[in-house]
Formats: structure tokens, C-alpha cells, sequence
């Protein structure tokens, strides 16, 4: 008996042992790196290789990464280079550039994405990995187009930032040093070319607008379009090995990919589970595969045979009826349990693999049926059966150079999310199709995401060699993901649907069918055809915005893709008063809205100097991509606020920051509660509004954008407004004609009996003028109801001497236990109008309990939009924004550092409307 095989007899023997106890017992050998364990798609592959029976070798997997070397084209500029990393990244790591996000560093280092860079390292090739039956070199992710070399000859090619490649590498490899080149090429210059060999047509657009100050042809290279430029982020158009490089070794198999799909049986009610395993073969392989989920009491043995080369080889798992299998839902609609499941395979009695991964039950369904009242279709998302409000926004980049998205970065930003009660995230189609850890965060806190295919706001071309590689990239991509419960839905690409609809690029009429065609041949005939094959378990949608079904019934090319009776709509308007939601589409869906903010002065610092601390100065030109941007957000705020007229100009500066975040939480919060109250409703034909998502989460670099939570991870006044807009149970107020409307807004699975209780204050004092209650209204889980409903005027008159111009009310729902929800206000007039108000003078005092630090604060009068600031102090407040009615109000600071009650001190401002002008 060999050793491998009396291993295997103890381990049958002892089914309880544990793959360390396994592996503890085999025989030692000097690379220690052949027990890595790759971790990805909430899946950690333990073990995943064959035991060599006949020569007794023990597979390898050999990771490269780590330290490299770098040098451009003339190899004038040579240095080290961290893999996983990017050309940019290493020049200012090894000091050759500065911050490239600091003033106007992205114009000034444009050069580098015009030079060609080769990656360079040397391994060592031992025998052992020499003699096994066959080599991969394995390359989770090139940026982008690149040749690689091994010991001097041509390996291979790559061309798709968005794909794995592997190259079989067996007879290369000598003993001693190996060496691996990867070259590179500019991503710009080759954008540039491929753009000039497509002479037959034009596939606009092609350059970013000028404002941007981006580079051109981005759609013909498979990489993430914003890195050309975008309207919220810089031109980096970076280069390098984005993810992990390694070799792997093995004698008969590899398992490349483990994917488990749930899917429901709603007749049968039984679930069953479907595995897909991605193997590659060295030869015909038979044998036996044993899934298991001991927790639910299931198990499935299947006899099978792998052919050779690289095979998908799906199994199901039927989960045992008597089991009770929890659920898993979105964040505020239940927990999110998960369970073990684990894949083994035995050739001849021997364990040829073994796995174990997360698996997540869930059932999802996009519902686009007649709706009663309203001509068109509904479009919902039904999770587990029940219709659910998604809750939420559109995600970017975290960061131009993606390997510094740490952990860190991702679990800051979407413990926000989950913060603000979001239930759901959009992966939008400018950036990457993020990493794996991104999702799996997105399982345990139950955020839904839908999915966008990498194409955004372009015509793409169609060539063979370009549908060859998105049909790769769209298969791997899939596979990678589809394990994720919180994935809900595929999307073809962002707004290219529109584009093409309401003619952005001046297409002339006579060639417009020949763009059409191109369009359904990449996104429904190859990026739709292959995402299905691998994936019937959620919707797959070809564009955001579209109509959905009616979409396809046009031909995939809707006539008004923002139609608000059907799918979802994408609607800014920034000169319109966003006060007035009578300017809001009433959609079905709203995947995209928002409106610009700037962030605040201590995001700016590290990147800017005292000369460009005001709104007109160069630097803030530069760092704003959308045109007018800067003057939209300042007329926008005209319309209801003062503007800051400070004399001196840093202050004036720091109050203009601050206004543009209070109109856009203002502007925000309005539509958004416009979507939340429009659910159960239909009105002129439209309604039934079932998704808010904001755009956009998050920020690339320090500048002006449409994000709520700064580059850095502090909260704008916006993400604070979430944390209220989004909440569970929500009292909306506003005016129809000149009566006020209260509405009670619930996600929750119960009914309510709720109340609106009105106050009326005035803005000079800060005790209510009077309040108001309405009675008792039943409120169903999941609907928006009308609850309280009287014409200002009267509201007014018997409320003491109150104007419209005097006061403004607050507002919030009760039951007999009390407060339901967070409290809310209402204006009665823009605040620049308002009569009465007073300087606030507020003032703070810093303390520190056992449960942290706590800000206490005390104002002379009404205050509204108060805004706690403590510079580059990094935390965040437990509210923020907010209208002070009140003397004292004591607000916590949670630290994400070690700070003092001294640091805060010093660092807080305070800063109220009044205090502007
Ligand atoms: C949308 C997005 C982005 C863009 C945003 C703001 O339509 O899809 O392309 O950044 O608008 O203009």
C-alpha cells in the first residue's frame, strides 16, 4: 500500500478526523506553499488535487506574488513592483511620483498610461513541479493587454482586464531560476489603435467630454470604463497584475471554480441545490462525487467522469424535505443563515477532492405583471415570495487603483450601507465586477445587489475577437459569482439602451439598424444567452434603464426607455427645484437619481493647498468633471438657502462645502421619500414605485460627486439623511395643492395602528407653537398609507399666529408604545424666505463614558441643518444634519481611532444655516 492510499483507508476509517488531521499525517515536503488554500466566492477550496498514486508527487500550487520588477518601455525608469498591484502604485510607493490624487497630479502623470511596462520575476522551478502531467501559469487578473514570456519564449496573451487566465506552461519550466515576463501595453495607445483598424463605422462615443479630461476610446479595450475618465472621477487608465499570479501543478485533476446555486421547487416545496464544479482533466478521470449539507441532513453520492481538459460538470443536491431550511433575507426582512456544504470526489477509493463552501437559501423573482389601474407592467423584486422596497444605492470604484480596496475599505463602506438601513446595492457598469470578499459581505449583512455587465454610457464594437472575449469574460464572471445570495439580478450594461433610444451619439437614421443589430448581438444574443446558460436562477435584464419586458417586446431597443409604466428609470435634474416631487417621474423603479455635493474640507486637505481653498479657484474646476457642476449645485441651493458671503475666503469656502451637502440631502431625502410613499399607490396611470437607489454611494478620489459617503469613508450630510429616509417605518410629509399629506411608510412583515403627531414651531422660539394628532390608522406590513391630510391654512389658523413664512412643523408616528420611526419636518417655505430666525450660537461640550464619546450641545434657538464636524478625525456621529427644536441635544461620536476629548474638542465645528450669511 502506499502511503496515499493507507491515508485514505485511515480517513474513511475515521470520518470525523479533519482535513488538518489529513493532512498532519502526510509526508512532509520541502514546498510548503502546496497546501495554499484559496480562498474566493465565499468558497475556500481546502484541498483540491489529486494524490499522485503512481509517482507518489503531491500537487503544488506555487503563488508568484509578491515582490516583482518594473521598468518601462526604454527602461528608463526601473524599480520594484508589489503583484497584486499597478504601474502607479508602485512609481509613487518607490517614490517616483507623488500621490497621484494630490491638485492636479492626474494631468501631470498622464504619461505613464501612455508608456508600455514590463512586470519581471524570477522563481525557482523545482522538480517535483517539473514532473507533474500538467503546469498552469494562472493570472487571476491582467490590467490589461499583455504578452507573457516565460524563459524567453511567448506564452500568451491577454486582452480582458475581467477575466482569469491560465497557460499551460509544462515544458517550459527549467530547473533553477525561471523567468516570467509580463509586458504590457499602454491601454490608451492601444484603445487608440484598435479604434483606428475599425474604420467600417463609427462606435461612439469617441472621447469623454472635455470637463473630464479623459482619455479617448475606452470601449474598445476591456477594462473598467471609468479609468478613462468619468463625471465623478479622474483619469487613471491603469496597468498591472491586478490579482494574484500563480502555478499550479497537478498529475490527473484540478478544480477550478465550485459553484452552488439553490433553487426552489415552489409544488414540491423542495429545494435542491445545484453544484456546478469547473474541473480541468488530464485525462478521462471516473469517479465518485459525494455533496452533503450534514445540517440539513442531506446527502447525494453520483457517479461521474470528468473528460479531459477543462469541463463544467453540474450535480444536484436534493435537500432532505423533513429538514426545516432557514432562509436568507435581505437586511430588516430577517437573518441571513448559511450552511455548510461540502463536495468530495473519490477516484479508486482515493479522495481526489474536497471542498466546502457557503451555501445561502433564497428564492428571487422579478415581477412584471399587468398592474390593476395603471397601463403597463409592475417591476418588483419578490425574495423568498415576499415583495420587498429595494432600499439603496448605486456602488463605484472604491479607488482608481484597486489594490487599495483592503478589506478595510469594503467593510467601512458597506457596514454604511447597511448603517443607513439599505437593503441593496447596484454594481454599476463603468467600474469592475468587484472582488470576491465585496459579495460575501454583501451575504452576511443581507444586502441585495444587482449585477450590471461592464459596459456603460458606449456603443461597443462586435467584432469575433471582441464577443470571444466579453463571452469569456461574462461565463467566468457568472461562475465567480453565482454562489452569492446576494446577487439578484444580471444587468447587460448601463445605459446604452438609452443611448441608442434618445440617440446620444447623432447616429444618422439610415444606420441606426445596423446599431441595433449590434446591440442585441452583444447583449442579448451573447452576454444574455451565455449569462442564462450558466444561470437560470435570477432575472437577467439587458440595460438599466429599460422597460423590461416591454424592452424585449421593442426589439431590446424600447422607444422610451425611461417610460415610468414599466422597468426601472434612471432621472436627474439638477435645474429643476428639487423640492417640488411633482418634478419626479412616478416610476416603477428608480435604479439612478441624485444630485452633486462637495465633500468636506478635511477630505480635500491632503490633496489641495491654501491657494485652491475656494469655489472658484483652479482646483476646484479641476476636480469637478460635470459641466456647469459647480454653478448647478449653487443655483440649485439658491433656490431655497442663503448662500455663504463670508469675507474671509477659507470660511467661505468651508460654508459653500457645506451648503452643497445641505441641498443635496435635502434634494435626496425628498425624491427618495417621493419613491418610499409612492408604493402601494397608483396615481394618473403610475405608481406602485418598488426600489430607491440613489446615485451614487461612493467616491474614487476627494472630489465633487454625487456620492453620500466621502473618499475616506466619512458620511456626508446625505448618508446621515438615509439613516432616516431609509428606516423601517417612516412618516413622509407633503403638499398636494396647499394641503399638507402625512404618510406612514412600512417595510416591516406586521401590521401597525399608527398616528401622526404634527408640531408647529415658529422659528424664533423653541417651544412648539402647538401640535397636532391624528387618530389611529392601520398600517400593512410593506405599504405606504395616508394617515393624516389638512389644508395648510387651516392647519395654520388654528395654530396660533404661525405663517407660512414664521413657522415649520415636525412631525413623527406614534402608537400607544410611542414614538414609531425617526421624526421629520417640513418646510413651509424655503428657509431664505423664512421670518424670525435667529442665530443659533450653539455650543458643544465633548465628553467620554464607558460606551465612548458624546457631544452636547446647546442652542439659543431653532437651528436647521446642523452639521457636527471634527475634521480628519475618523468616526462618525449617531446623527447629523439635523433640525435642532430643542435647547440641548447630546449626539455620540462613534472614533475609529484612538482619540481624546482634547483632540475632539478641538477639532469640532459646529455649523447651523444661520451661521452662513
Ligand atoms: C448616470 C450614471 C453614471 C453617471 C451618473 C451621473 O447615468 O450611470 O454614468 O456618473 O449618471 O451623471
Amino acid at each position: 500500500m502506499t502511503n496515499a492510499e493507507e491515508l485514505v483507508q485511515k480517513r474513511q476509517q475515521s470520518p470525523d478526523s479533519t482535513t488538518e488531521d489529513y493532512f498532519s499525517d502526510l509526508p512532509r515536503q520541502q514546498n510548503t506553499t502546496n497546501t495554499m488554500t484559496l480562498c474566493g466566492n465565499g468558497i475556500c477550496v481546502v484541498l483540491c488535487w489529486f494524490l499522485g498514486v503512481s509517482s507518489g508527487l503531491r500537487p503544488v500550487a506555487l503563488s508568484l506574488d509578491g515582490k516583482w520588477s518594473l521598468s518601462n518601455s526604454d527602461c528608463s525608469v526601473s524599480l520594484p513592483a508589489e503583484v497584486p498591484g499597478c504601474v502607479h502604485s508602485a512609481l509613487q510607493q518607490q517614490g517616483f511620483i507623488q500621490d497621484p490624487y494630490f491638485r492636479f497630479n492626474d494631468v501631470s502623470y498622464r504619461w505613464i498610461a501612455y508608456d508600455n511596462w514590463t512586470y519581471t520575476t524570477t522563481f525557482a522551478g523545482s522538480t517535483q513541479l517539473r514532473a507533474s502531467q500538467k503546469v498552469l501559469l494562472v493570472f487571476d487578473g491582467v490590467d490589461t493587454v499583455a504578452s507573457i514570456w516565460l524563459n524567453g519564449l511567448a506564452v500568451g496573451k491577454t486582452d480582458n482586464m475581467f477575466r482569469r487566465y491560465d497557460f499551460t506552461v509544462s515544458g517550459l519550466l527549467k530547473d533553477g531560476d525561471n523567468v516570467l515576463k509580463v509586458s504590457l501595453l499602454s491601454p490608451v495607445l492601444y484603445a487608440s489603435e484598435r479604434r483606428k483598424a475599425h474604420s467600417a463605422y463609427r462606435v461612439p462615443p469617441e472621447c469623454p467630454p472635455d470637463v473630464q479630461k479623459g482619455e479617448c476610446h475606452v470601449n474598445f479595450i476591456r477594462k473598467e470604463q471609468s479609468s478613462f475618465s468619468w463625471d465623478w472621477g479622474p483619469s487613471f487608465p491603469t496597468m498591472g497584475l491586478w490579482k494574484g499570479v500563480r502555478l499550479e501543478a497537478f498529475d490527473v485533476l484540478q478544480l477550478i471554480q465550485v459553484s452552488s446555486v439553490p433553487l426552489h421547487n415552489i409544488s414540491l416545496s423542495q429545494w435542491r441545490v445545484q453544484v456546478d464544479l469547473l474541473v480541468d482533466a488530464v485525462q478521462t478521470t471516473n469517479g465518485k462525487i459525494i455533496l452533503s449539507i450534514p445540517e440539513l441532513d442531506s446527502e447525494q453520492i453520483l457517479q461521474t467522469q470528468f473528460l479531459p481538459g477543462k469541463t463544467k460538470n453540474s450535480f444536484t443536491l436534493n435537500i432532505n424535505t423533513s429538514s426545516q431550511v432557514k432562509l436568507w433575507w435581505p437586511n430588516g426582512h430577517g437573518d441571513q443563515p448559511c450552511y455548510r456544504l461540502t463536495v468530495r470526489g473519490f477516484q479508486g477509493g482515493f479522495l481526489v477532492l474536497n471542498t466546502e463552501s457557503k451555501v445561502y437559501f433564497r428564492s428571487v423573482e422579478l415581477v412584471q405583471e399587468p398592474v390593476v389601474g395603471s397601463p403597463g407592467l409592475s417591476f418588483y423584486f419578490r425574495i423568498n415570495g415576499k415583495p420587498i422596497f429595494l432600499k439603496g444605492s448605486n456602488w463605484i470604484p472604491a479607488h482608481s487603483f484597486q489594490d487599495r480596496v483592503t478589506p478595510a475599505v469594503l467593510r467601512n463602506l458597506l457596514q454604511s450601507a447597511v448603517d443607513a438601513r439599505m437593503n441593496a446595492l447596484r454594481v454599476w457598469g463603468g467600474g469592475v465586477y468587484e472582488q470576491d470578499l465585496f459579495y460575501s459581505i454583501c451575504d452576511e449583512m443581507g444586502i441585495m445587489v444587482w449585477q450590471d455587465f461592464m459596459f456603460a454610457c458606449a456603443m461597443y464594437p462586435t467584432e469575433g475577437d471582441f464577443i470571444q472575449t466579453v463571452r469569456e469574460e461574462v461565463i467566468q464572471q457568472v461562475q465567480r459569482l453565482k454562489s452569492h445570495p446576494s446577487i439578484i439580478a444580471w444587468s447587460g450594461n448601463n445605459e446604452n439602451e438609452a443611448a441608442l433610444a434618445t440617440d446620444w451619439f447623432n447616429i444618422p437614421v439610415s444606420q441606426r439598424p445596423a446599431y441595433l443589430k449590434d446591440y442585441v448581438t452583444l447583449y442579448v444574443d451573447n452576454i444574455r444567452a451565455v449569462g442564462q446558460e450558466e444561470d437560470q436562477s435570477r432575472p437577467f435584464l439587458v440595460s438599466s434603464p429599460s422597460n423590461g419586458a416591454e424592452s424585449e417586446q421593442e426589439g431590446w431597443v424600447a422607444s422610451n426607455p425611461y417610460d415610468p409604466h414599466y422597468g426601472d428609470t434612471h432621472f436627474y435634474s439638477y435645474t429643476l427645484d428639487c423640492w417640488d416631487w411633482r418634478t419626479f417621474p412616478r416610476t416603477r423603479f428608480a435604479s439612478e437619481y441624485g444630485f452633486q455635493s462637495w465633500p468636506s474640507f478635511s477630505t480635500l486637505l491632503p490633496v489641495s493647498i491654501k491657494e485652491d481653498w475656494s469655489y472658484n479657484s483652479n482646483f476646484s474646476s479641476h476636480r469637478q468633471h460635470h459641466e456647469d457642476g459647480n454653478l448647478r449645485m449653487l443655483l440649485q441651493a439658491a433656490l431655497h438657502f442663503n448662500l455663504p458671503n463670508a469675507t474671509d475666503p477659507v470660511k467661505r469656502f468651508t460654508d459653500t462645502l457645506y451648503i452643497t451637502q445641505v441641498m443635496q440631502a435635502q434634494c435626496v431625502k425628498t425624491q427618495t421619500e417621493f419613491y418610499r410613499r409612492s408604493q402601494s399607490e397608483i396615481i394618473e396611470g403610475k405608481g406602485r414605485t418598488m426600489g430607491a437607489l440613489y446615485w451614487q454611494l461612493n467616491d474614487v478620489w476627494q472630489a465633487p460627486s454625487w456620492s453620500s459617503i466621502e473618499f475616506g469613508g466619512k458620511w456626508k450630510m446625505l448618508h446621515y439623511f438615509a439613516q432616516n429616509f431609509f428606516a423601517a417605518v417612516l412618516p413622509v410629509g407633503f403638499e398636494d395643492g396647499d394641503t399638507l399629506f402625512i404618510y406612514a411608510v412600512s417595510d416591516l412583515s406586521h401590521d401597525l395602528k399608527l398616528r401622526a403627531a404634527v408640531s408647529v414651531y415658529s422659528w424664533s422660539d423653541l417651544d412648539p407653537v402647538c401640535t397636532l394628532k391624528s387618530d389611529l390608522h392601520p398600517i400593512s406590513g410593506g405599504s405606504a398609507t395616508a394617515i393624516f391630510k389638512q389644508p395648510v391654512a387651516a392647519l395654520l389658523a388654528g395654530c396660533g399666529s404661525c405663517t407660512r413664512l414664521t413657522c415649520l412643523l415636525t412631525f413623527h408616528l406614534e402608537d400607544s408604545s410611542g414614538q414609531q420611526g425617526p421624526r421629520n419636518h417640513h418646510f413651509l417655505c424655503s428657509p431664505k424666505d423664512a421670518q424670525g430666525v435667529q442665530r443659533p450660537n450653539i455650543t458643544a461640550r465633548v465628553q467620554q463614558d464607558e460606551a465612548g464619546y458624546s457631544v452636547t450641545l446647546h442652542s439659543a434657538s431653532v437651528a436647521a441643518f446642523v452639521w457636527l464636524d471634527v475634521g480628519n478625525v475618523t468616526g462618525r456621529f449617531g446623527s447629523n444634519g439635523f433640525l435642532m427644536t430643542s435647547r440641548n441635544r447630546t449626539v455620540r461620536f462613534n472614533a475609529w481611532c484612538n482619540t481624546s476629548v482634547e483632540e475632539l474638542s478641538r477639532s469640532l465645528t459646529v455649523t447651523s444655516l444661520r451661521d452662513l450669511y
